[in-house]
């Protein structure tokens, strides 16, 4: 066997949440490894979120990766929903106070990658079948393998920052876990294209033929999706079809005024909640989609990632330096809590906004009036400004 290097915290995955909490901790001085699967190009191939709450932002900014952030993000004062051949605005800034942000996954993980390298910090990309060992007793260690052999780690924390398909979840007894899960029976696909989004702010939109979502990642950069049937295959959508199909789910004025032009990117990604509790075991600390998924509807997995690793954070630096378990005994609670308000509230837009054909036609009615409360209703247009900002949160 190798001989083992150690470790304060090995972190599994090198997405949002396993880059952010090795920056986290980092900063305190405490020292991490991480170890991802795939190579560093590859994770910044992946097209995936686009929009930051507030305290999202804020987390980044304290901890000195605003920059590029501050210059290129779009900051959005609200959204626009669409149904019945109209747009309705939703204000953030007057029934909250606050914000969103549009500045891309890939971006923040990029600043990431740029951040951790500036201090030194070791990220292992390719290490192939990463297990974890012992983390229900006090001496974890994770092994894997790479071009150079087989590795050993031993740590005093584990971080299962591996999303949904990782094996630290996996790696827990079944009699600990408990999971609720719910998977949709239609997806989103979406493009990404080199074209002027259609509107300022994002629109989101219900009609007969399916949702629609206009999304963006720059002034010259567009994010575009449409709710799709989950047998379908990315290879029967030409753009021209996607085109077609997105501008007959909008208003007549964004289906006039939209620029089309070829697609950069296209994919098909399913929806699905889901939560397994609690997020810690022993030594172990699952964070981000390692411990749950949201549907995409109101932009919501990512920064529940970055929640995550805020208290994981802290919880790990109070148990390392300051020799206090209050933080990590309390991690998976504290979590636990944001997640399923999050989930209710992505369960909720995503079945406000898309077409269920099992519902019928009642089912329509129902959601036509809803939005009609929505949109008219103080009370009901501030529920869903404040979540969709982000609700506070709890001291961490
Ligand atoms: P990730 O990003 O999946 O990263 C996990 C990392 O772990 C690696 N890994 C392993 N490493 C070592 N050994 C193994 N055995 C491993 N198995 C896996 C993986 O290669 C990967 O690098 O999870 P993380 O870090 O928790 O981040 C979560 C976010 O990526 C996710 O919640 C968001 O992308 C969700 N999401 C959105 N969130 C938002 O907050 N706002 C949005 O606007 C938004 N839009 C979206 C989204 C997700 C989407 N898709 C495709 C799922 C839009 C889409 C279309
Ligand atoms: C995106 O820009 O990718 C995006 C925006 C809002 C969502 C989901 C995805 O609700």
């Amino acid at each position: 066997m190798p001989t083992p290097r150690r470790t304060q915290v090995a972190i599994i995955g090198a997405g949002p949440s396993g880059l952010l909490l090795g920056h986290l901790l980092h900063r305190a001085g405490v020292d991490n490894v991480i170890l991802e699967r795939r190579s560093a190009e590859y994770v910044l191939g992946r097209i995936r979120a686009g929009v930051l709450e507030q305290t999202t932002v804020d987390l980044l900014e304290e901890t000195g990766l605003g920059a590029r952030m501050r210059r290129e993000g779009l900051v959005h004062d609200g959204v626009e929903l669409s149904f019945g051949g109209a747009r309705h605005r939703i204000d953030f800034v007057a029934l909250t106070g606050k914000r969103v942000t549009v500045y891309g996954q890939t971006e923040v993980t990029h600043d990431l990658m740029d951040a951790r390298r500036a201090f030194g910090g070791e990220t292992v990309y390719e290490a192939l079948d990463v297990a974890l060992h012992d983390f229900d007793g006090v001496t974890p260690r994770v092994t894997w393998h790479d071009a150079r052999g087989e590795h050993v780690l031993d740590c005093d924390f584990i971080a299962g920052c591996d999303g949904y398909h990782g094996v630290s979840r996996a790696g827990v007894p079944a009699a600990s876990i408990e999971t609720y899960e719910r998977v949709y029976r239609f997806g989103w696909l979406g493009i990404l294209s080199d074209t002027p989004p259609v509107s300022p702010e994002l629109i989101y939109s219900n009609h007969a033929r399916g949702f629609a979502l206009c999304s963006m990642r720059s002034p010259t950069r567009s994010r575009y999706y449409i709710q799709c049937s989950i047998d379908e295959h990315v290879d029967q959508w030409s753009d021209d079809a996607f085109w077609d199909e997105l501008r007959r789910r909008l208003d007549p004025h964004a289906a006039e005024t939209m620029v089309i032009g070829p697609s950069i990117e296209k994919s098909i990604a399913p929806l699905r909640s889901f939560v397994a509790e609690p997020m810690r075991f022993g030594r172990l600390f699952l964070a981000g989609d390692a411990a749950h998924i949201v549907p995409p509807t109101g932009a919501k997995g990512l920064n529940l990632a970055v929640a995550d690793v805020r208290y994981l954070a802290n919880a790990l630096i109070e148990a390392l330096a300051e020799r206090s378990n209050a933080g990590i005994d309390h991690y998976s609670e504290r979590c636990l809590r944001r997640v399923w308000k999050a989930e209710r509230f992505s369960w909720w837009f995503t079945s406000l906004t898309h077409r269920f054909p099992e519902t019928g036609a009642i089912g329509q009615k129902l959601q036509r009036a809803e939005l009609d409360y929505l949109v008219s209703s103080h009370a009901a247009s501030t529920a869903m400004a404040e979540n969709y900002v982000g609700l506070p949160f709890e001291d961490s």
